[in-house]
């Protein structure tokens, strides 16, 4: 650990002076450059802020103030080498790193040419796949992890070359789709602002970073506010830099951001230590914020005119003019001449913009999913091919759920050395030397399903994670941006809710936000669901209807071993990310038990399996509602003879329409079923849509059978009471059937 200070009072317009003849390694040219750079960008904020005051674009975030650590940066590190995860104040760095004043321009009009988006994002959120600057969105704070995720992908590939190729052979999967690349000492740089440092993934991912020594520079740009709550007010104690001290293995610099040099020389020196792999490295560049938050806010609100005073005469742009001349590197002259040619430079590139076509609104539904591997095609139809005996003759055991996804899980990683595993206690044994030497035998997750898998594949493919929801989801985020396939696993659903705001606002988004630039498939296990007696409240949840409510999100939930099987490995195959959900009460049921289908077999994802086959009712559920649904039905057509079609929708997003209105047109009567709570639950919109589109062949209402409105209780009394039981869909099942 290394920790260095420039105090701000040394900075280049002061005594720095003697000191910054050297320039800590850049040449005249380069801090021309720098200047200009700068300046470009400030301009730039000036020409959007004027555009949007003339309502020729749509939204202006400015960069003001942030200019000389983000072009310090862009010059400590390499374009298209280094991976970059800025915020919306980086509009110099980008400039640094390659990014044209037109292509944003681009995106302020929000044309169909914006590279960054194609007009689907708000101005300053960069994205630029040759560059290697990633997606970025506007919650504070998410990009963090992913970043963490992106350092962690290209260690892994550094360590497994040979993963980055794509196969040219055997059946297609989401390698084909994605060019992988990475260097051995690369660097992956995240910013954030002051404010951002209160969010708890900036921790996890501190945390994260600091436990892998992961090669990320993590830039905090303080510019004293976050929009209007002063520093003091957001960090205990009022420096970030006291508060992240004691994190291990990292380097850290605190300097004044508005200089250029001193920031270029704290950038150096953050990334000899990340490219020499000794771990993270830590920025706190002290900013300034001269135009307001935003063009929405006027900080004259809450800020008094000295203090705005006080922060104008430590402005980059100026600050950095003055030293130029100072140093004679550049005389008045030279300076007008700079300024006039980027006048000139941004006249254009406006001019250009503003005549550029935006997207065609039948193009709002492209890049939601992968425009290359669809998840419903045949690709994924393959059959079972199943041993009937052991090698030693032996009849084969039908084998649980649990066995089954074990299975997959094993000989997809056989198949796919992109494939890592992840989650809190899935690794066989955190200290190996107790595997080696035999002590214990391993653990393998709370449910064992990654049982052994450590073992054969070893620690950098199967690990614990921190107990942080956020962080397994937000770091698979970005280790699949990267082109590895993370099958990760939220051990509990009831704890999936820390890492909502990845599930929601990131991994689904990624591919459409960026106009198809980036994607991030990966598999995300989730242990599911009641019926435990003694689960209660927060061992039972369902809430799958949260998720299918969610573009960009694939959802399955398989209710036997053979689906479990062919499922998850379409999932972990397919080019798009997908909650797997996995019925913690079926995982060793002995209902629906198989042999295990083969290391290629695939379901794809839309298509139900009728489980039996009916002419008086259409019964629609998913999970570990079907035995329960089976057993009423097959209850009823015993008792009264009726005749129920049980459909098992397997996958939840997509959904096979075709397979219900087919059936419903012969039955005339639909009952969907499931675990969750009736209200709002994924039966309302299938409900929704059958009364809305096979009005004309219904002989009766669209009914539900759910769990009671409330939360499961412990008490295995109350737990029956709330969650549906084979009684009350044999009972809602006779209702409608003779409606
Ligand atoms: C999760 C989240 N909460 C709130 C917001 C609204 N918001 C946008 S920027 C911002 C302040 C950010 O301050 P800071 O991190 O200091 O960055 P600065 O804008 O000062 O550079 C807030 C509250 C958001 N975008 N995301
Ligand atoms: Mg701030």
């Amino acid at each position: 650990m290394a920790t260095s200070k420039t105090d701000p009072k040394l900075a280049m317009a002061g005594n720095g002076a003697k000191k910054s003849r050297f320039y800590e390694g850049l040449t005249r040219e380069q801090l021309i450059q720098a200047y200009r750079f700068m300046y470009t960008s400030r301009r730039i904020d000036d020409r959007e802020i004027l555009l949007k005051r003339q309502q020729k674009i749509f939204f202006q975030m400015s960069g003001a103030g942030h200019e000389a650590v983000g072009v310090a940066a862009g010059l400590a590190l390499k374009t298209g080498y280094d991976w970059f995860y800025p915020y919306y104040r980086d509009r110099a760095l980008c400039l640094t790193l390659g990014v044209q004043p037109y292509q944003m321009f681009l995106q302020g009009v929000g044309a169909a040419d914006d590279p960054s988006s194609g007009g689907r994002q708000m101005p300053s959120h960069w994205s630029y796949p040759a560059l290697h600057i990633v997606t970025q969105s506007s919650p504070t704070g998410s990009q963090i992890l992913q970043a963490v995720g992106c350092a962690d992908a290209g260690r892994y590939l550094s360590h497994h070359p040979q993963a980055a190729q794509a196969p040219t052979s055997g059946s297609p999967d989401y390698r084909q789709f994605k060019t992988v690349s990475f260097q051995n000492d690369e660097i992956t740089y995240v910013s954030l602002g002051d404010g951002t440092s209160s969010e708890g993934e900036f921790w996890e991912a501190m945390n994260t970073a600091a436990l892998g020594k992961l090669p990320v520079i993590f830039c905090v740009e303080d510019n004293g506010y976050a929009i209007s709550v002063p520093v003091e007010v957001q960090t205990a104690g009022g420096s970030i830099s006291r508060l992240v001290s004691g994190f291990p293995n990292f380097h850290f610099e605190e300097v004044d951001g508005t200089d250029p040099v001193a920031s270029y020389a704290a950038f150096r020196r953050a990334a000899k230590y990340c490219r020499a792999g000794h771990g993270p490295a830590f920025v706190h560049a002290h900013v300034i914020r001269p135009y307001s938050h935003s063009l929405s806010d006027d900080e004259r609100l809450y800020r008094p005119e000295s203090e705005r005073e006080r922060d104008a005469q430590r402005d980059p742009v100026t600050r950095t003019q003055m030293f130029l001349l100072r140093e004679g590197i550049l005389d008045d002259k030279g300076i007008n001449q700079l300024e006039k040619e980027v006048e000139a430079e941004l006249q254009v590139a406006v001019d250009r913009a503003l005549e550029a076509l935006p997207p065609a609104p039948e193009s709002v539904m492209h890049f939601l999913y992968s425009p290359d591997l669809d998840v419903t095609s045949s690709v994924f139809d393959t059959p079972a091919i199943v041993a009937e005996s052991s090698s030693d003759g032996k009849k084969v055991a039908p084998k649980t759920m649990a066995d089954l996804i074990t299975a997959t899980l094993r000989d997809e990683m056989k198949r796919d050395e992109r494939i890592v595993i992840f989650g809190e206690d899935v690794a066989d044994c955190s200290r190996e030397e107790y595997l080696k030497h035999k002590l214990v035998k391993g653990k393998g997750g709370v449910f064992k399903l990654t049982f052994g898998l450590q073992c054969e594949f070893g620690n950098d493919r199967v690990f614990n994670s921190p107990l942080a929801e956020a962080a397994i989801v937000g770091r698979a985020t970005g280790m699949a941006t990267r082109g590895l396939k993370p099958v990760v696993e939220i051990q509990f659903f009831d704890y999936i809710w820390p890492a909502m705001m990845q599930l929601k606002d990131e991994l689904p988004t990624i591919r459409w936000r960026s106009n198809n630039g980036f994607s991030a498939p990966c598999v995300i296990r989730v242990a599911i669901g009641g019926y435990l007696t003694g689960g209660a409240i927060y061992h039972s949840q369902c809430g799958e209807s949260i998720f299918t409510h969610i573009p960009g999100l694939r959802v399955v939930f398989p209710s036997n071993a053979l689906d479990a099987a062919g499922l998850l490995r379409t999932a972990v195959r397919c080019d798009d990310p997908v909650l797997f959900l996995e019925h913690k009460r079926l995982y060793r049921e002995s209902y629906g038990r198989a042999s295990y289908p083969g290391p290629d077999y695939m379901i794809p994802f839309g298509k139900a399996k009728v489980v039996q086959a009916g002419t008086d009712l259409t019964v629609i559920s998913y999970g570990a509602v079907i035995p329960r649904a089976l057993q009423a039905a097959q209850k009823l057509e015993r008792e009264q003879g009726v005749k129920v079609e049980l459909i098992d929708l397997r996958s939840l997003n997509p959904f096979d329409w075709d397979t219900i209105a087919a059936s419903v047109a012969k039955t005339n009567r639909a009952l969907v079923a499931y675990e969750d709570t009736l209200s709002w639950g994924y039966g309302a919109e299938i409900a929704a849509r059958i009364a809305d589109q096979l009005f004309d062949q219904l002989d009766a209402p669209v009914r539900r059978v759910a769990a009671k409105d409330t939360f499961v209780a412990y008490q295995p009394i109350l737990e029956d009471a709330i969650l549906p039981q084979p009684n009350d869909l044999y009972l809602a099942m006779k209702d409608l059937a003779s409606y």
